[in-house]
């Protein structure tokens, strides 16, 4: 039996050493070894063997599977190398070939807005605060002065993820958690995505705003026209006026909407401004001492003012951009202009 065996190796030698391929050589690991081999026959023969010489044909069994075994793995490195050193003959690199060129990401309106609004506010000395984009009933309603029954309550106004869990409507609920662990002075503004269940047009669910609240002994509507002013000439240059309109908000009393000469026709009437002169800004006015009382602060010692404007719609302006879409759509074709 062991000459059969003498005999399948040497065959097996001579056939892996001539094997050019690691195709061929992975055909002859299961022509030898595979389960159907003349190796693994031999295993099945074991046991008809008398019981004394079974151990030592077994140990000789062994001996050669494991040299066919070393024969195909030092022959499967040596075709490798092969292969190597054949590629590095034939595949060439072109090195001066150009390369890639880098797609140069640049920021969206939105945020180039929000940082030029921060600026200008920053070097008027506020704060800029953040917080949540999900809130609570408390902070986005209660504190902000808003009866229960009102309709900004509603499900189709506002986005509820829970009984008292919801997508802030609007960035206040960040000046009230500041209104809560600071005492004034305060001179915060707090820019961020706000929530609200419409979608058209000019309206988007996710939309952006800043909101300032200033807060000290003697702060009156005068500062706040005063600011704004300021603010929309930095933000749309010298020429732009502004003017006041009284309004009603439950966060704010007196309170007022706030609107700019247009940016595009100055006063004299265009399509931008429809025919009126006058573009529409945001909101503003004189925190209402409810709302003080519900945050702890002392109605009798401080007064304050607070605004809010919608960022798309600066951006908008800005950087003339006709449809709100364009904000939110992502294109980079639009993008890309920026
Ligand atoms: C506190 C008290 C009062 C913030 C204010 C407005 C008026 C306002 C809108 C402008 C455009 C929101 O994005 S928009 O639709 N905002 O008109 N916001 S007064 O008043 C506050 C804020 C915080 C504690």
């Amino acid at each position: 039996m062991e000459s059969d065996l003498i005999k399948i190796y040497d065959a097996a030698i001579k056939q892996i050493e001539a094997s050019n391929s690691l195709n061929d050589l992975n055909q002859l690991k299961s022509k030898y070894l595979g389960k159907k081999s003349a190796v693994m026959a031999f295993m099945k023969k074991l046991g008809q063997l008398p019981q004394e010489e079974r151990p030592a044909f077994g140990q000789k069994l062994n001996e050669y599977k494991n040299k066919i075994y070393q024969l195909i793995a030092d022959r499967e490195i040596k075709l490798k190398e092969l292969d190597y050193k054949k590629s590095l003959e034939t595949d060439t690199i072109d090195l001066t070939m150009p390369g890639r060129t880098f797609q140069r990401g640049s920021l969206h309106p939105i945020s180039r807005t929000m940082r030029e609004i921060e600026d200008i506010f920053i070097s008027m000395g506020f704060d800029v605060a953040e917080g949540p984009d999900v809130e609570d009933e408390f902070h986005n309603f209660d504190a902000l002065n808003t009866p229960q029954d009102h309709p900004a309550r509603d499900l189709s106004d506002t986005f509820y993820v829970d009984k008292d869990v919801l997508l802030r409507t609007q960035t206040s609920t960040v000046q009230i958690r500041v209104m809560e662990n600071h005492q004034p002075p305060i001179r915060i503004i707090s820019p961020g995505s706000c929530y609200r269940n419409e979608n058209d047009a000019s309206h988007s669910p996710m939309f952006h705003q800043v909101e300032a609240l200033v807060i000290d002994e003697g702060v009156t509507f005068v500062d706040l026209r005063d600011m704004l002013n300021v603010f929309v000439k930095r933000m749309f240059g010298e020429r732009i006026e502004s003017r006041f309109r009284p309004h009603f908000f439950p966060f704010t009393e007196p309170s007022a909407e706030m609107d700019i000469i247009c940016v595009k026709c100055y006063g004299k009437g265009c399509n931008l401004c429809k025919g009126s002169g006058w573009l529409e800004m945001g909101g503003a006015g004189m925190v209402d001492p409810n709302v003080f009382k519900i945050a702890g602060i002392d109605s009798e010692k401080y007064t304050g003012y607070a605004f809010g404007l919608g960022i798309d719609r600066i951006a908008m302006l800005k950087y003339k951009i006709p449809d709100m879409r364009l904000l939110f759509e992502n294109d980079l074709r639009f993008l890309k202009q920026f």
